[in-house]
């Protein structure tokens, strides 16, 4: 080892100690001025340089440099933990930083819709009812007055599992149930899943919700119906809608009709959501078919009622301006994070 060598060494271990012993923030400095400075120990160690010989300078000149940054790195080490001169540690929180953004879960649009609408018939005395996706021929369609010839049975409007065995097409096979299974009078809704044998598109989906809904008694009257709806109609798009009754068809009510009410976006005006009408389809509707009554053991002499159904996809869309259905399926959050 050569005389400088066993100097740098002496240099090195006193340094370390001296910074490790350093008990604030001053004393550190003192340390630091003591062997970095320009006058310092390791500054005068460079001085010696000069006198080495020629063949040993270039491992010598390594050996200091290596010295100075070790020392150096001691030295920012022991700084960024070392006491404040109050006492307290030095705080490295740059404030000047934007905050770290927490996202909180929301609820589906599809579920805040289906949960306010539940809410309204809930309050007008409807009771909840729900059933199986998987569904038979006969609560699906037999029991529900299809014909045998309907086009809804057809394999492309259908999910079918076997020949008598589907995905359900609409929420109606619960009402059949429920009838089956309990004696008049009824008052429920449905909410759920159903399933349609369609080609994928921004209007249709191959599922989607619906929320139907049945009142039966005796002495159920269209008017009943009618007040009803425009009574939940009011509640969910607002006090001073307008709205019209047209007549319609289905095969499980008699007669039938479809509701629109005026387009909460221009008032009635005409705009791209009403297609330029005024007017938004939101439910159907109508009187229980009689044949209904009977495959469930209703007397079609004694009861009557009324049904209702409504898309519930359809309404979010119209509710959140919405132009294409898939994004209700997607579970994009950067699309679901708009609902929080
Ligand atoms: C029973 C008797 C009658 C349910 C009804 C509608 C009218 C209707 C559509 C709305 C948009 C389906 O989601 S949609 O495509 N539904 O127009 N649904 S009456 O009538 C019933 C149901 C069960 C036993």
């Amino acid at each position: 080892m050569t005389p400088l060598d066993q100097r740098i060494d002496d240099v090195r271990s006193s340094a370390l100690r001296e910074i490790s012993e350093a008990g604030d923030r001053s004393a550190l400095d003192g340390v630091r001025v003591k062997y970095l400075a320009r006058k310092g120990h390791i500054a005068a160690l460079f001085e010696e340089l000069s006198s080495v010989p020629p063949d040993q300078k270039p491992a010598a000149g390594k050996a200091l440099n290596l010295l100075r940054r070790e020392i150096q790195a001691a030295f920012d080490a022991r700084l960024g933990q070392a006491a404040h001169p109050e006492g307290r540690r030095i705080d490295r929180t740059d404030l000047t930083l934007p905050g770290k953004q927490k996202w909180v879960g929301s609820r589906h649009p599809l579920t805040q819709t289906l949960d306010e609408i539940r809410g309204i018939f809930r309050r007008m005395g409807f009771a909840v009812a729900t059933g199986p996706e998987i569904e038979d021929d006969y609560h699906n369609f037999e029991a529900l007055n299809f014909p045998p010839d309907h086009p809804a049975r057809d394999m492309q409007d259908t999910f079918f599992i076997s020949k008598n065995v589907l995905l359900r097409t609409h929420t109606s096979p619960v009402q059949i149930r429920v009838m089956e299974n309990t004696p008049p009078p009824v008052r429920v809704i449905i909410p759920g899943r159903v399933y349609r044998n369609e080609a994928i598109s921004a209007r249709s989906y191959c599922l989607f919700h619906q929320v139907e809904g049945l009142y039966v008694d005796q002495g159920v009257t269209f008017r009943e119906l009618k007040g009803t709806l425009v009574s939940f109609a009011k509640q969910f798009y607002g006090s001073s809608l307008k709205y019209r009754f047209r007549p319609s068809y289905f095969p499980f009510t008699e007669p039938s009709a479809e509701m629109d009410i005026t387009c909460f976006l221009c008032g009635g005006e005409g705009c791209r959501v009403c297609k330029k009408t005024g007017w938004l389809e939101i439910l159907g509707c109508g009187m229980v078919d009689p044949n209904v009554y009977s495959f469930v053991g209703y007397d079609p002499k004694k009861v009557s009622g009324y049904a209702f159904g409504m898309g519930i996809e359809r309404i979010a869309m119209l509710r959140f301006g919405l132009d294409d259905i898939r994004i209700l399926f997607e579970n994009d959050v950067r699309f679901l994070r708009q609902f929080a």
